[in-house]
């Protein structure tokens, strides 16, 4: 294990979750101090959905006792609602005194926050209350705490205007009265397609306002669709695994296709499957955001926006691909979405390549996967959750009735 140049106490809100949880262990791992926060809401949904995980995930006292077991390290859980909490939050900063705060928190899914107006008012008012109060306790608090956010590729929408999508902001050029013109860098114009990605736009204007006014340290992490399971450290005990979702609300896409493939399940194509989208491994999730708190903003920079991905890939390759080599069945069916059938996507990544990231290629890790995770559970499925059933408008939802 390495130990970094500098030790920070870091809390990780929705420590719990797919990203969360790897990411305390890899920065416990490194030496970090670590805390939790999560109101396990996710694993209240898994309820809701009467769904599971794949893999086998243990409660987090569990977990966290497995962790002090193997590792020697601890690490604090608190378990309450950021977005309805503010108070603990507030509390919790004061009396913790954190360097840096992790923002997982949020509901994730986009079919899931177009399920009904109820999941729709519960994405917004969770994610984007979340947000505020952690800005606006970090303010309070009077502490300089780094804010570091998992957002997503999805607020550019999936375009290209011809050119690679840069992080986070846009030159441009605007003719003044005079008719002359001005160069300036704006944020990226949004364009979300669900729900979901509406809050993350949200959460991009809380950030450039708190920055701007309170000058908070603020770095954005973009990311892409994280496929895979297990990194280094939740490897290590079988107490620790992480979470896998493959139904048709929480699995995204490349996860899913593993798990059909490997208990022969048809390939589920949305539509031409001509949408080309950002992939990242969840190993290189987790190194990115160390990468990303071991440098850290200078106070008065603006925000800070990395794109967290490391491929781009169309959904039909995908599919052949893994169709390819494990010799599942291919379906096209209709699309509960409303999204682009086809599409470009050029992202620039070079500040992660620049702070030393070495991607996971995707080429190298699809069959471990299928064999180590996807085979292995394969008991634990339950194949009526596999159909993505969430439509994006109802004329979409009568179209795939049919
Ligand atoms: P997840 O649902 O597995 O984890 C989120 C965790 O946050 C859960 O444990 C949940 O219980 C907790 N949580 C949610 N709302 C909370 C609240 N109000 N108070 C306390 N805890 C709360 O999701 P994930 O896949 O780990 O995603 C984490 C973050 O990364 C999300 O913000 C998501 O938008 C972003 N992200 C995920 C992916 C992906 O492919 N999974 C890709 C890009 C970005
Ligand atoms: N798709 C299929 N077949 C399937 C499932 C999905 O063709 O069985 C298609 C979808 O229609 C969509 C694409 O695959 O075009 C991606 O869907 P997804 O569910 O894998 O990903 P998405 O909904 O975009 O959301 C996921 C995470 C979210 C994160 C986002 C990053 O759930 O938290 O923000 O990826 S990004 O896509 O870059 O915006």
């Amino acid at each position: 294990m390495t130990v970094p140049t500098s030790t920070k106490r870091v809390l990780v809100l929705g420590g719990d979750g797919f990203c969360g949880w790897p990411t305390a262990l890899h920065l416990s791992a490194a030496g970090h101090e670590v805390a939790l926060v999560d109101n396990l809401s996710r694993r209240n949904i898994d309820i809701e959905l009467e769904c599971e995980s794949l893999t086998p995930i243990k409660p987090i006292g569990a977990r966290l006792r497995a962790w002090k077991e193997i590792s020697g390290k601890e690490i604090a859980f608190h378990n309450f609602n950021v977005a309805e909490n503010y108070q603990r939050l507030l509390d919790l900063l004061i009396g913790w005194h954190p360097d840096a705060i992790i923002h997982f928190a949020e509901q994730r899914a986009a079919p899931y926050s177009m399920k009904s107006s109820q999941h729709k008012r519960y994405t917004v008012s969770n994610n984007i209350n979340a947000t505020n109060n952690v800005l606006a306790a970090v303010v309070e608090s009077g502490l300089d705490i780094h804010v570091l956010h998992l957002g997503t590729m999805g607020v550019y929408g999936y375009g290209t205007a011809g050119m690679k999508i840069p992080e986070g902001y846009l030159k441009v050029k605007v003719e003044t009265d005079e008719g002359k013109l001005t160069e300036n860098e704006i944020l990226y114009p949004v364009n979300p397609g669900s729900i979901y990605h509406m809050t993350k736009t949200q959460d991009q204007l809380l950030f450039f306002y708190y920055n701007k006014n309170d000058k908070i340290r603020i770095t954005d992490l973009h990311q892409g669709i994280v496929w895979g399971t297990q990194t280094r450290e939740t490897k290590l005990d079988e107490r620790l695994i992480n979470r896998f979702d493959y139904d048709g609300d929480y699995g995204t896409v490349l996860n899913r296709f593993l798990m059909q493939a490997a208990i022969g399940y048809p390939l589920t194509i949305h539509g031409t499957g001509g949408q080309t989208r950002a992939f990242i491994h969840i190993q290189d999730t987790v190194r990115c955001v160390q990468l990303a708190l071991e440098n850290p903003p200078q106070h008065g920079d603006r925000v800070q926006i990395f794109n967290q991905m490391t491929e781009t890939h169309r959904v039909r390759d995908l599919a052949k691909m893994i169709a390819d080599q494990s010799g599942v069945e291919v379906h096209y069916i209709a699309n509960p979405r409303n999204e682009a059938d086809e599409n470009d996507l050029h992202v620039s990544n070079d500040r992660f390549l620049h702070l030393g990231l070495q991607p996971v290629r995707l080429a190298d890790g699809l069959m471990e996967e299928i064999r180590d995770i996807a085979s292995k559970y394969s008991s634990r499925c339950d194949t009526s959750k596999i159909p993505c059933r969430s439509a994006w408008t109802q004329s979409i939802a009568q179209k795939i009735s049919k």
